[in-house]
């Protein structure tokens, strides 16, 4: 009887076990293909994976290892990547294409294996091929390890708050046609949150994404900025909003009646349902600084609909959110973001042995002959680190530099600006406009503390980028406007508790310092978290050297790489 009773027992915890962790699973199947969707009264086929727009939340606990399938049903390369997932040792599946791998081609499948290690919280996947990833993107959600209580107050539910961009017309045209041009790319329709883009445009109330709440409840938003070309201010009529995480890592509750968020970055956000009974506004727009540079200038809402015995109003008042220019109010709610740094899996680097300082600009290419360029003044718009506008190789770097195979790309991306010169001034002579192009990485030692000082510059035209890093989260130890001053800002860094984040927004007319441990051997990419730029070539890639033990050496590829 006893026995009997004990296998019944045992049982049961079994079953607890696998209701416990049903939300979470260690393989997804990812089939990248057409569907039908309509949106603005218009219908058009666009790349989804699975059929879904959004893509699929993938849902594992903090340090598991999962596999995802990844089968190409469609009619263009592609490739993904796991953004925020710094995959230890693993840089064959981390899916930048002609960085890490070949594209998978029409027809062929993948298996790529995601390496959780520290991360927790939200992050993001996307593709990573041209300009793909406008419509395969999908969510994170990263839980604790198992009986690891969460760090705020455990909520009542969760909800995806996903922001995009729409095109009416096909994307991939949008960006094909920019690059044939070298104009800007068209600006977008319209923004969305989960797909929709809202009460405010034609034929979309319906489809209004609602987010169902009762008074009294705290909602746990997981909030990721995929849009192409544009950072975001988002707001909760009436409603504070608690940050309580960033690109993967827990940080202190930071509280805010407005949040700004890069493409790139991801936000833990606490909605405390504590207002009376209504409908309310979520809504974004745009934050974009440059100067002449068109954006797309429309808000994207979704609803916060109490439960109870109320009428609502027609059309609820939508939140204030601060001009599209405000600089001081995006870097007010920027700069006050802080880590608990005992989280961190290393501590913020104080020694630094490799120092970069890197200029990001924008920039213009003479028109070749024979062509016609629709770039300002006839030119071909462009884009540079440290004057090196990025040529994407034809054969991925990371097979080049684990095979030896020769002429892929050079060493030696410059460590400094090759010419000073006041990055901030207005206006800057046009001779400083057309950049080097070429394929040069940095190589660091196993180990090596690496601090980046990204200095913005008004060649063309300033902006605020968004820098992203794959393989690593950094610490961002400071930022200032003007030029980065060697002797002076380092001074005023945050050495104590300052953000752990993979995305660092650079501001207009300024600069943004950041500093990480390259633990992690192997090939990286860095670029411009706005498609365009991406695109035009604000990028560079970092090799990390193996280390002394085999536990800090590069293992060699999964046998189903996808050839080039
Ligand atoms: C981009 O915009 C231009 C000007 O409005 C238009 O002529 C062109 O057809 C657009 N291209 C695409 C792909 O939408
Ligand atoms: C939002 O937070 C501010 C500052 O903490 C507080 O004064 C205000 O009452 C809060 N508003 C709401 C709606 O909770
Ligand atoms: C953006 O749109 C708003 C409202 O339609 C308008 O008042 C404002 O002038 C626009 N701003 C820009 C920079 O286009
Ligand atoms: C923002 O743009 C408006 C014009 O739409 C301009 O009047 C204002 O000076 C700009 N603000 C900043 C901080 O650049
Ligand atoms: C930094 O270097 C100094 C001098 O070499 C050494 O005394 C100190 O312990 C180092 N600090 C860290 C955190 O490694
Ligand atoms: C650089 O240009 C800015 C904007 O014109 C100006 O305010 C600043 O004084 C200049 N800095 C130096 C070092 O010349
Ligand atoms: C970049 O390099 C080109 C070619 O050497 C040069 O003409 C240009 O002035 C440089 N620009 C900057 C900002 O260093
Ligand atoms: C285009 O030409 C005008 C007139 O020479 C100049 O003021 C402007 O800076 C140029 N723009 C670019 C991006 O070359
Ligand atoms: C850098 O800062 C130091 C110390 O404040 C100052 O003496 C120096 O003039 C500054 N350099 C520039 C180029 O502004
Ligand atoms: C790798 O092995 C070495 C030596 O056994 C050990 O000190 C280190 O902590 C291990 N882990 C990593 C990530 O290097
Ligand atoms: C797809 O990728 C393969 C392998 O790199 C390449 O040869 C081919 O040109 C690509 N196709 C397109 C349409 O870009
Ligand atoms: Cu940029």
């Amino acid at each position: 009887m006893a026995s009997v009773k004990k296998l019944f027992l045992q049982i049961l915890w079994c079953f607890s076990l696998i209701s416990l962790s049903s939300q979470t699973r260690s393989h997804y199947s990812f089939v990248v293909r057409e569907a039908q969707y309509t949106r603005l009264c218009s219908t058009k086929n666009i790349l989804t994976v699975n059929g879904n727009f959004p893509g699929p939340t993938i849902k594992v606990h903090r340090g598991e290892t999962i596999f995802v399938d990844v089968y190409n049903k469609g009619n263009y390369n592609i490739t993904l990547h796991w953004h925020g997932v710094k995959q230890p040792r693993n840089p064959w599946t981390d899916g930048p294409a002609y960085i890490t791998q070949c594209p998978i081609q029409p027809g062929k499948k993948f298996r790529q294996k995601l390496v959780f290690s520290f991360e927790e919280g939200t992050i993001w996947w996307h593709a990573h091929n041209n300009w793909i990833r406008a419509t395969v993107y999908g969510a994170i959600y990263i839980y604790p390890t198992k009986n690891t209580p969460l760090p705020f107050p455990k909520p009542d539910a969760e909800i995806p708050i996903i922001f995009g961009e729409w095109w009416l017309n096909d994307v991939n045209e949008v960006f094909r046609q920019s690059m044939e041009t070298g104009a800007a790319p068209n600006i977008s329709d319209a923004l969305t949150i989960n797909g929709q883009p809202g009460d405010l445009f034609p034929c979309s109330m319906p489809e209004t994404f609602k987010l169902n709440v009762e008074q009294g409840k705290t909602y746990h938003l997981r909030v990721v900025n995929s849009a192409m070309n544009l950072i975001l201010f988002f707001s909760v009529s009436q409603h504070n909003l608690t940050v309580v995480g960033a690109d993967g890592m827990y940080t202190k509750p930071l509280t805010r009646d407005f949040i700004c968020i890069s493409p790139g970055q991801t936000m833990d956000v606490l909605l405390h349902a504590n207002q009376e009974p209504n409908h309310y506004y979520l809504a974004a727009r745009a934050y974009s600084t440059g100067v002449g540079v068109a954006f797309d200038n429309t808000t994207t809402t979704a609803r916060v609909e109490y439960s109870g015995n109320y009428t609502p109003p027609s059309s609820p008042s939508l939140p204030s959110l601060p001009d599209f220019n405000d600089t001081q109010a995006a870097f007010g709610f920027i700069t006050s973001l802080r880590s608990s740094p005992t989280r961190c899996p290393v501590p913020v680097p104080i020694n630094i042995t490799t120092q970069i300082v890197t200029t990001i600009s924008v920039n213009t290419l003479p028109c070749p002959n024979g062509r016609t360029c629709l770039g300002p003044n006839g030119t071909i718009f462009a884009a540079s680190m440290n004057n090196i506008s990025f040529q994407i190789p034809s054969i991925d770097i990371l097979k080049a530099y684990y095979y030896h195979i020769n002429g892929v790309f050079k060493t030696g991306f410059p460590r400094f600006p090759p010419f000073l010169f006041n990055f901030t001034a207005d206006s800057l002579p046009l001779t400083l406009n057309i950049p080097k192009q070429g394929t040069k990485v940095s190589v660091l030692n196993y180990g090596a503390t690496v601090e980046i000082v990204f200095q913005g510059t008004n060649i063309v035209g300033g902006i605020d980028h968004p820098i992203h890093l794959h393989g690593f989260s950094f610490y961002v130890v400071g930022y200032g406007l003007g030029n980065f001053n060697r002797s002076r800002d380092p001074m005023n860094f945050n050495l104590v508790d300052p953000p752990y984040v993979n995305t660092v927004i650079v501001p207009i007319n300024g600069w943004a310092a950041i500093r990480f441990v390259a633990n992690n051997p192997g090939v990286w990419f860095m670029h411009c978290h706005l498609e365009r730029h991406q695109s035009w070539g604000m990028d560079t890639v970092f090799i990390v050297k193996n280390g002394k033990y085999s536990n800090q050496t590069l293992p060699p590829p999964p046998p189903d790489m996808p050839p080039c």
